[in-house]
């Protein structure tokens, strides 16, 4: 049971009246809101004024939304999320929404509220290219990465940082639904029976195994940047415009300091989950090779950014070279990491709907080609080196699978 006040669409305008930071930013007395929240964890309150002015209220709950009041979860996962949207507005401006601040009594973040703009995951599925998009994700992370890092931040000051921004909780969920739990049978994992084979053959696999404990331990100790920690295609709104497409990124509420890789790989795993359904679904050739390029895109975007802001780092040990090596070390990690999140999608909870709206058939080739592409990712991640080389074990992969189902 929560111990605070939480809103429902009646409530919301009389929160709003009541708090002093929020005035002024909607008109109240001609206020539609709408609750929209389909994530796995908090309430999301919709609002626009008759002049079109809008504002998004964010609401954590104090349990896992996704299960029930049986999974309790820190409501001060808010404050994380606030943090993340800070660190965002401050070096990647434009790419998240406006920050309107958030209450820690009420768990209530309050944000631009993205009217027409749309998730996604959502458009891929419908088979809508964005173009651009891919590059300034990339740059998104990239601008957080170098800003929240040792190469930005005085070295006592960055602790400090770590320190306070521990996520102990929301963590722990990574930790083991994205590295533990696909790999064991548990009840939160579900599948259907034709993917039994494929799931049992990656738990055989020791060499599968003892990679994704590698990738867990990394997510566990390696405390570099400020990542946003669930940056899946659910994540990132999009808009079509006269200047181009573009993006918001959003939800950062699993934010803390750990691995770049792990931001880059999450973005790649989900365009494996949606390279695979394009495929299964015959989708167009200019959309699918669009997609396929777009994880490439993200990453030289990331390095290309990364370049650019090495001239301001702040300790003449980063060198050219290290930074060379560096960026090496983060692509590997990107495939990596980009596999253990595309695995978890498919065998564990909190699934996708790339994947789960699938017909039957297409559900279990594109299941299918999901999880052997990235079994292979996180074994050979280090010979591929970039998601380049990647992409082309997906289309081994899928030519495969999709050959084996015509007979
Ligand atoms: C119990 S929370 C399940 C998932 O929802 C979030 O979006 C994260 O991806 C988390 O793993
Ligand atoms: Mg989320």
């Amino acid at each position: 049971m929560a111990d605070y006040e939480i809103l429902t669409p009646d409530t919301v305008v009389p929160y709003l009246d009541r708090t002093p930071s929020l005035q002024g930013i909607v008109d109240t007395s001609t206020l539609q809101v709408r609750e929209v929240g389909d994530g796995n964890l908090n309430l999301v309150f919709v609002c626009q004024d008759a002049d079109g002015k809008g504002i998004c209220l964010k609401q954590s709950l104090p349990y896992v939304r996704l299960v029930g009041e049986s999974w309790p979860l820190t409501p001060k996962r808010i404050l994380a999320e606030a943090r993340g949207l800070e660190a965002g507005a401050t070096f990647a401006p434009g790419l998240v929404p406006q920050y309107y601040g958030v209450d820690d009594v009420t768990h209530v973040l309050a944000m631009e509220n993205l009217i027409g703009w749309g998730m996604f995951r959502a458009e891929l599925n419908e088979g809508h290219a964005y173009p651009d998009v891919d590059r300034q994700l990339g740059e998104y992370i990239a601008r957080v990465a170098f800003n929240t890092s040792y190469f930005a931040v005085e070295q006592n000051d960055l602790k400090d940082r770590v320190a306070a921004a521990v996520n102990p909780e929301l963590c722990r969920i990574t930790e083991d639904l994205v590295f533990t739990e696909p790999y064991i049978d548990v009840p939160n994992n579900a599948f259907v029976p034709e993917l039994a084979d494929e799931v049992a053959a990656l738990r055989a696999d020791e060499t599968l195994r003892a990679e994704v404990g590698m990738l867990k331990w990394a997510f566990m100790t390696e405390a570099e940047i400020l990542v946003h920690g669930d940056l899946h295609t659910g994540s990132v709104m999009v808009k079509q415009t006269e200047d181009g497409s573009q993006c918001r990124v959003i939800d950062p509420e699993f934010c803390y300091y750990g691995p770049v890789g792990f931001d880059l790989g999450a973005l790649v795993g989900n365009f494996l989950a949606a390279r695979a359904r394009a495929a299964v679904l015959g989708r167009p050739a200019e959309f699918q090779t669009w997609l396929a390029a777009a994880g490439p895109t993200i990453g030289d975007a990331f390095e290309a950014e990364m370049r650019r802001q090495w001239a301001d780092r702040l300790d003449p040990t980063w060198t050219d070279g290290m930074l060379d090596a560096w960026l090496a070390k983060v692509a590997v990690d990107t495939i990596g990491f980009g596999g253990a999140k595309a695995i978890r999608r498919i065998i564990g909870l909190a699934k996708v709907s790339d994947i789960q709206t699938l017909p039957p058939t297409e559900h279990v080739l594109a299941a299918t080609i999901v999880l052997r592409t990235a079994s292979r990712w996180i074994k050979e991640r280090a010979a591929l080196g970039t998601v380049a080389a990647a992409n082309a074990v997906f289309d081994e992969v899928a030519a495969e699978v999709l050959g084996e189902a015509r007979g």
